[in-house]
C-alpha cells in the first residue's frame, strides 16, 4: 500500500512564461512509451506480479523501491507540463476569443479536454496504453527491460531538455535525468548479481553525461546521483545488497537511504476563468465558506 504527502520531489520555479508546445513535448515524458507512467506501471505490476520474493528479496526490494520514486515522478513531471501552460491565454469575454492563441498550438487537448493541465497522453497526444508495460515474468528479463527502459527513458529527457528552455520544465528535466541515471545503474547492478555480467560498463547510454547538463549537474554535484531511497520507513532494506559499491562514472560511494527524500511544496494553479476552471465565484466561494463553517468543519 502507498501513502501520500502533500509534497514534492524539488522546488519548480515559480515563473509565468508560457510555452505550450514546449508542454506537449513534455508530454512524451509523461505518457510516453519511456514516459514516467511507462516506468511506474512496468514496476508496479512487475512487483504484483513478483515470483520467490523470499529467495529473490533483493530484486524484489528494489522494484517495489523504485515503483513508489516513479510515482513522484509521474507528479513531478505532471507540474512541469502545468506550469510551462501557465500564461498561455488570458481573461477575455468569449465574443473576444480568450481561447483564440490556442488552436494554434500544437495539443489542442490541453486547451479543449482539460483547463491547461497535463494528461496521461504522450506528445502527439496518444493516449498512454498498458501495452507499454512488459512483464515477463522472467526475473532477468524483466531487469533486462528495465535497464533498456531507463536508457529510452534518459534519451527522451535529453531531447526534450534540448527542446524547451523553459525554468521549469529544465528544472524537473534536469532533476529526473540525475534520478533516472540512479535507476539505470541499480538495474545494471541488478543484472550484474543476478548474471555475473558487468552490465555496469554499459553506462552511460547514450555516452554524453548528464554532468553537461547544468540543470541536472547541480544535483549531482550535491550526491543526489548516489542515493537510492526504500520509500518505506521499515521495508525494502535489502537493496543495500545491490546498491552499494561505487557508481560507475565517477567512482563516488553509493548510499541507500531509508525513506524518502526531503519535500517541497506542491505549487499553488492559479484560476483559468477562460476555460471555465474551477468554475467557483466570489460569491459561490463564500456560501461553501459559510456551508462549511455551518458544519463546523471551517478551519480559520
Ligand atoms: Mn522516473
Amino acid at each position: 500500500m502507498f501513502k501520500r504527502m502533500d509534497e514534492i520531489l524539488i522546488e519548480i520555479p515559480d515563473v509565468e512564461k508560457p510555452d505550450p508546445n514546449g508542454a506537449a513535448a513534455i508530454q512524451e515524458l509523461l505518457g510516453g512509451k519511456f514516459g514516467e507512467m511507462s516506468t511506474l506501471n512496468n514496476y508496479l505490476y512487475q512487483s504484483f506480479n513478483f515470483r520467490s520474493k523470499e529467495k529473490l528479496k533483493p530484486f524484489y526490494d528494489l522494484v517495489m523501491s523504485i515503483t513508489a520514486e516513479e510515482l513522484g515522478h509521474v507528479e513531478l513531471v505532471s507540474h512541469a507540463i502545468n506550469k510551462c501552460l501557465r500564461g498561455s491565454t488570458h481573461y477575455k469575454e468569449p465574443e473576444a476569443a480568450p481561447l483564440g492563441a490556442a488552436k494554434d498550438n500544437r495539443l489542442s487537448y490541453h486547451f479543449l479536454a482539460g483547463a491547461q493541465g497535463a494528461m496521461p497522453f504522450d506528445s502527439m497526444g496518444n493516449p498512454w496504453t498498458g501495452a507499454h508495460v512488459f512483464n515477463s515474468g522472467n526475473l532477468v528479463e524483466d531487469l533486462l527491460h528495465n535497464f533498456f527502459l531507463e536508457c529510452g527513458a534518459r534519451t527522451h529527457k535529453m531531447k526534450v531538455y534540448e527542446m524547451t528552455d523553459h525554468p521549469a520544465a529544465r528544472a524537473v528535466v534536469g532533476y529526473l535525468l540525475v534520478r533516472g541515471g540512479v535507476h539505470v545503474v541499480a538495474y545494471a547492478k541488478a543484472l550484474e548479481i543476478a548474471t555475473g555480467v558487468n552490465v555496469t560498463k554499459l553506462v552511460p547510454i547514450p555516452s554524453l553525461s548528464n554532468k553537461a547538463f547544468n540543470e541536472a549537474r547541480k544535483y549531482e554535484e550535491k550526491g543526489v546521483h548516489t542515493k537510492l531511497y526504500t520509500y518505506s520507513d521499515s521495508d525494502f532494506t535489502s537493496i543495500d545488497q545491490i546498491w552499494k559499491g561505487t557508481h560507475p562514472e565517477d567512482d563516488l560511494p553509493l548510499e541507500v537511504i531509508q525513506g524518502v527524500p526531503q519535500g517541497y511544496p506542491i505549487p499553488e494553479a492559479p484560476a483559468v476563468e477562460e476555460e471555465f476552471a474551477p468554475g467557483i465565484s466570489a460569491e459561490e466561494f463564500k456560501a461553501i465558506a459559510e456551508r462549511l463553517k455551518q458544519a463546523g468543519n471551517i478551519r480559520e
